[in-house]
């Protein structure tokens, strides 16, 4: 099927005449009256009306050839701005542009109008929203299940350098993109009990809501497929109590509305630490019910033989958070259809597959019997069956190993248990997930976990957010590879000229002036665009070590106050990112990395050599500035801790180069660019695991550095926090004595692995044959990519186009 521009029948005067129109009937403003938002409303209606045309055609084409469709469920779905990406997508963005000039209108100010959809925390939410796009390119039939939360990520604030949370509102305005469908409605049940009936098992909840859809079409490249993002917004099933509103009890009235609306209201803001939560269980069963129902639903229409679920579905599990599915496919083919358990077992087997996302045994979710029970009882019912069946058919299986066990779900057990295939997210966390994560599971089950490295969508990654290079990449190797990223290969012999080598730097000196008098006008500092850009941006937590790199910045201070007229690199340490209001140490690394911004910023001595710049509320939109100005990544996790990183592949593609340890792709990103090509440092994560079973390795490490001892002396006698000094003593304590993540082992080799870097800068062309390598490299670790594999090895769906 081809849906190409020419279908959209598009020229400047008709897209000039469509936001008109929008402005005047769907606005209601006339152009002398109409605000920023009412152009922004205007602009994006008439861009989404383009986008209904192959969303129809798509799903006309999907349910007339009766294919396969993928279901991706997700509790997050970082989504960010949509106005240009469409645009892009649909090849009218310089038409737009143009149109929007024509009206007097800015369209660089109308695009940054639009608030982020910031649906999710990081990583895990950013894919999804990746898949998405990489699925409509493809022309994978597909569907993305989430919730539709009235609050997304929190808005960060720095008081006194300490991150402060407020409420985010991105619902505050219309949201354009998306079509309310209050028809598609799902009651969802909680709590109540188990009855038994002509010897079946009966759920009666004693709870229930309604899950009513909300569509938002995902347009691919060319606007060739577009598929659907539904999220489910939570509505009461009776409104409110008229009787004790007219006794004036307004609140008690009220009640069963408010019950509802919570479930929908809030994303968990925290990646690190899994809480047991109930209100997090019952937002996960929300979730998943709705998603479920909806797909039988589907199934059902076209279809009466529930046992060919798996012919026609592919359920995709984001992480555990949707493992509920598992059991509530089975409740629903049993109980509500009919099915013998082993079967619908069986045939929930063949539908899901589950994504790990993360090792950390802080972050694997598992909930109280007791809660589970309470919330799910017929859900606990059959979980224990699953874990019998699964121990009676493995009589191999160790008496430790289960779904449940010690009064608690395990659900990374639970989904590998319902799955046919588990997936990690890079070479080296799916070789971790099968060693150290699931060992025996995996014993019983050869084959079963396998690894899908991540990848990010060029359209949005480099296409979009950075167009001095894509005009470049563009005008000396052709359009084509946006959709075929392995042809930036062809950029390697281009990059053998000097010529091309300082065109790829100019683009990079644009991106870097712009990026400069963003933080000129916004932070007050004052950066020049020829200093090296230092870039490190992800949520901040103690694995990630922005320690590191901070305490390594307080040495490099240092350095420079001993001999300022040396010939020093001049560096502006640029960091980014949110701390889950709950994690005290992240929020304490925050706070320093904010005071050592302070006293450096301040200090007339090292002035223009180094500056550190951390702009509050790092998002999607925020990324998109900042990639595209980089020179240098920091992607310095603790070997054996980062699943994969996807932010490391963006810098990548954008031109910057990695300092880095060998941990999640950076492997992968290694070895696609070569060691020339990349500042590596740091211990294996074999070593990681030896290092640590030395008991003294922190001391010991930090008493054969000079400069480390330097830095922590400093840090603990409030060189950084003069108005109060002991400020960072737990801090140093902790480096000195609980240094988990192995910041001091790691110091010395960063520190050299920096210097590496200042010596390489200095060659100004051999920094941009580098940085262009990086690019011309970076092919496979386009989200298509993935996306083929994930089709071929796990849902077994192949292209609609
Ligand atoms: C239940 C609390 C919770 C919530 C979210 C625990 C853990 C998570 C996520 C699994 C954390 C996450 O976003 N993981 C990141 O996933 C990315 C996409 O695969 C990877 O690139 C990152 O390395 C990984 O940290």
């Amino acid at each position: 099927m081809e849906n190409e521009l020419s279908n959209l029948a598009l020229t400047p005067a008709s897209l000039e005449t469509s936001i008109r129109r929008h402005l005047t009937y769907t606005m209601g403003k006339d152009a002398e009256h109409a605000s920023i938002y009412d152009w922004r409303m205007a602009l994006s209606y008439a861009v989404r009306d383009l986008i209904v045309g192959p969303w129809f055609a798509s799903t006309q084409q999907t349910y007339g050839t009766d294919h396969k469709r993928v279901y991706y469920l997700s509790m997050e779905f970082l989504i960010g701005r949509i106005l240009e990406d469409a645009t892009i997508n649909l090849g009218l963005r310089d038409v737009a542009e143009e149109v929007m000039g024509r009206f007097g209108q800015d369209f660089r100010a109308i695009v940054e109008d639009e608030p982020d959809a910031a649906l999710g925390n990081g990583g895990l939410g950013r894919l999804a929203a990746c898949f998405m796009e990489s699925m409509a390119t493809l022309g994978c039939p597909a569907f993305g299940y989430g919730i539709r939360y009235e609050h997304g990520l929190f808005r960060q604030r720095f008081e006194g350098g300490r991150q402060v949370e407020t409420p985010e509102d991105w619902l505050k305005q219309t949201h354009p993109w998306e079509f309310a469908r209050p028809e598609s409605a799902y009651t969802i049940g909680f709590k109540g009990q188990v009855e038994t009936r002509g010897g079946k098992e009966v759920w009666v909840p004693g709870e229930s809501v309604f899950a009513t859809a909300y569509d938002t079409p995902v347009v691919g490249w060319k606007g060739r497929w577009a598929n659907t993002l539904r999220l489910w917004g939570a509505q009461p099933t009776t409104m409110f109590d008229l009787e004790r509103f007219n006794r004036g009890d307004y609140a008690a009235a009220a009640e069963p509305e408010t019950l509802a609306r919570t479930l929908s209201r809030v994303l968990y803001p925290d990646d690190t630490t899994y809480q047991g939560k109930e209100l997090r269980l019952k937002q996960e069963f929300f979730l998943t019910s709705a998603a479920l129902q909806d797909i039988l639903r589907r199934f059902l229409q076209t279809h009466k033989d529930l046992r060919l679920l798996p012919s026609k579905v592919a359920i995709q599990m984001n992480d555990t958070h949707p493992a509920i599915a598992g059991p509530e496919l089975i409740r629903l083919l049993v109980d509500d259809h009919g099915l013998p358990f082993d079967k619908a077992l069986e045939i929930t087997q063949g539908c899901l597959g589950y994504t790990n996302h993360t090792l950390l045994p802080e972050a694997l979710e598992k909930w109280a019997t007791y809660t589970f029970g309470n919330v799910l009882p017929r859900h606990m019912q059959i979980v224990e069956r699953i874990d019998s069946w699964h121990r009676i058919k493995y009589p191999a299986r160790p008496h430790y190993v289960g779904i449940v066990k010690h009064h608690e779900v395990r659900m990374g057990e639970l989904a590998f248990i319902t799955s046919h295939q588990v997936n990690g997210v890079s070479a080296l966390h799916s070789d971790l997930v099968k060693k150290n994560l699931f060992p025996e599971l995996n014993a019983l089950h050869p084959g079963r976990i396998i690894n899908q490295t991540n990848g990010v969508t060029p359209r949005r990654w480099l296409k979009m957010c950075n167009r001095p290079l894509s005009g470049l990449i563009s005008g000396s190797i052709g359009d084509g590879w946006e959709d075929n990223l392995d042809r930036l290969r062809e950029l390697e012999k281009p990059i053998k000229s000097k010529a091309f080598r300082d065109d790829f730097a100019k683009a990079k000196r644009v991106n870097k002036a712009a990026l400069s008098n963003w933080i000129g006008e916004t932070q007050g500092i004052s950066v020049s665009p020829d200093a090296l850009f230092d870039v490190q941006i992800k949520r901040i937590h103690e694995y990630k070590r922005q320690l590191l790199n901070i305490l390594q910045t307080v040495a490099h201070w240092d350095r420079i106050r001993q001999n300022p007229n040396a010939n020093w690199v001049p560096r502006v340490k640029i960091f980014g990112g949110k701390a889950a209001p709950g994690y005290a140490v992240a929020k304490e690394i925050i706070r320093l990395i904010n005071d050592v911004a302070e006293v450096v910023n301040n200090d007339p001595v090292t002035g223009d050599l180094l500056k550190i710049v951390y702009p509050a509320n790092y998002n999607v939109s925020m990324a998109e500035r900042l990639i595209p100005a980089s020179d240098l990544s920091e992607q310095i996790s603790t070997a054996g801790k980062e699943a994969s990183g996807t932010g490391n592949m963006k810098f990548m593609m954008n031109g910057a180069v990695t300092i880095g340890t060998l941990d999640g792709a950076n492997v992968e990103i290694l070895q696609e660019v070569g060691e020339e090509n990349f500042f590596l440092f740091g211990l294996t994560a074999e070593e990681v695991t030896k290092r640590r079973a030395d008991p003294d390795h922190a001391r010991k490490a930090i008493e054969s550095s000079q400069a480390l001892m330097d830095v922590l002396q400093m840090i603990a006698e409030g060189t950084f926090s003069p108005d109060q000094k002991d400020r960072y003593h737990d801090l140093v304590h902790r480096v000195w004595h609980h240094d988990y993540f192995l910041v001091a082992s790691d110091f010395a080799a960063y520190d050299k692995a920096q210097m590496r870097v200042d010596a390489v800068f200095n060659d100004p062309d051999e920094w941009a044959r580098m940085a262009a390598m990086n690019t011309a490299r970076s092919g496979f670790f386009s989200s298509d990519r993935t996306i083929r594999s994930y089709m071929s090895e796990i849902w077994g769906v192949t292209s609609a186009l």
